[in-house]
């Protein structure tokens, strides 16, 4: 199903894995895992086959800003045979930030329980899936994490390591949240919070999104758990990492983190 031409209504109901949707309800909680891709080609149809085989039940949206790897066909054309696959197809680059508000918005509109992201280049490791779901039952953020015990990365040089390390040190100090990996990806949401939250006042488009927009969840109550993950390098394809966007970050955040400490950061409740 190609969403440039046609945005669906509600998928069809889905079984699950990770509990019920809400206390008290037996209904199996409806799952949408997104994909933001920027030429995955090399990637992508392996990935979501991987994921279909450990979570059937799942819709998976991809969002991709017309690759120049053709990614966005191949995956119009996974979407004719398998009404599970859909496509968002935007014009060009548009940021990793925007691409999962996007993915967030349409969890919301189709009325999904859960939305869980994952980066599309292997990365995040589909068998971690059923521990994160697990998770859901009790908390409604579940956090692929590097940085508890039984996380960690793979191959990363020591720069690279010393980078993320130093940014989520920075959020604990500047925007106090009681997790230890605020910079990933690999993250499911319970889809009722996020309409908690404001999306129209995330200013974050790129890697600082990950922060901001758990900080916003966190502010509107949202009870955060970590599960552990190994984070491995990308399979196929050329890494996107941008050092001017990784300086906007950086000062996104300082800005955030500052404006939190002074008190600027209640919570507003969206209209
Ligand atoms: N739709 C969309 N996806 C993007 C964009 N930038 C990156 N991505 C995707 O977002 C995911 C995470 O990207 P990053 O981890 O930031 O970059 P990367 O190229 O994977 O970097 P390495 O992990 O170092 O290889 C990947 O699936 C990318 O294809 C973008 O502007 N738009
Ligand atoms: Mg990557």
């Amino acid at each position: 199903m190609n969403l440039s031409r046609d945005l669906p209504a509600a998928a069809h109901l889905a079984p699950a894995v990770g509990g019920s949707a809400a206390p008290g309800d037996t209904r199996q909680p409806r799952l949408l895992v997104s994909l933001a891709t920027y030429n995955e080609a090399g990637n992508i149809t392996a990935l979501i086959r991987e994921i279909h085989t450990i979570v059937p039940h799942a819709d998976i949206l991809v969002i991709d800003d017309n690759s120049p790897d053709g990614t966005g066909a191949l995956v119009a054309e996974l979407s004719q045979k398998d009404a599970r696959i859909r496509l968002l197809a935007r014009p060009g680059k548009l940021g990793l930030g925007t691409a999962l508000v996007a993915a967030m918005r349409y969890a919301i509109a189709n009325n999904y329980d859960y939305l869980l992201n994952m980066d599309a280049d292997f990365s995040h490791p589909p068998r971690y899936l059923p521990g994160i779901l697990a998770g859901m039952s009790h908390h409604d953020i579940m956090i692929g994490s590097r940085y508890v015990r039984g996380g960690g990365t793979e191959n990363w040089p020591l720069a690279r390591r010393m980078i993320s390390q130093a940014v989520n040190w920075m959020v604990r100090l500047l925007l106090r949240m009681p997790v230890k990996d605020a910079s990933g990806a690999y993250r499911c949401y319970r889809v009722s919070k996020l309409r908690e939250v404001d999306l129209n006042r995330i200013r974050s488009r790129g890697y600082s999104f990950q922060q901001e927009m758990l900080f916003r969840c966190y502010k509107a109550g949202c009870r955060l758990g970590e599960f552990p993950i190994l984070f491995e390098n990308r399979r196929a394809g050329a890494s996107k990492v941008n050092r001017m966007e990784a300086l906007r970050s950086m000062s996104n955040l300082l800005y955030l983190g500052l404006r939190n400490l002074f008190g600027l950061e209640e919570v507003r409740r969206p209209n």
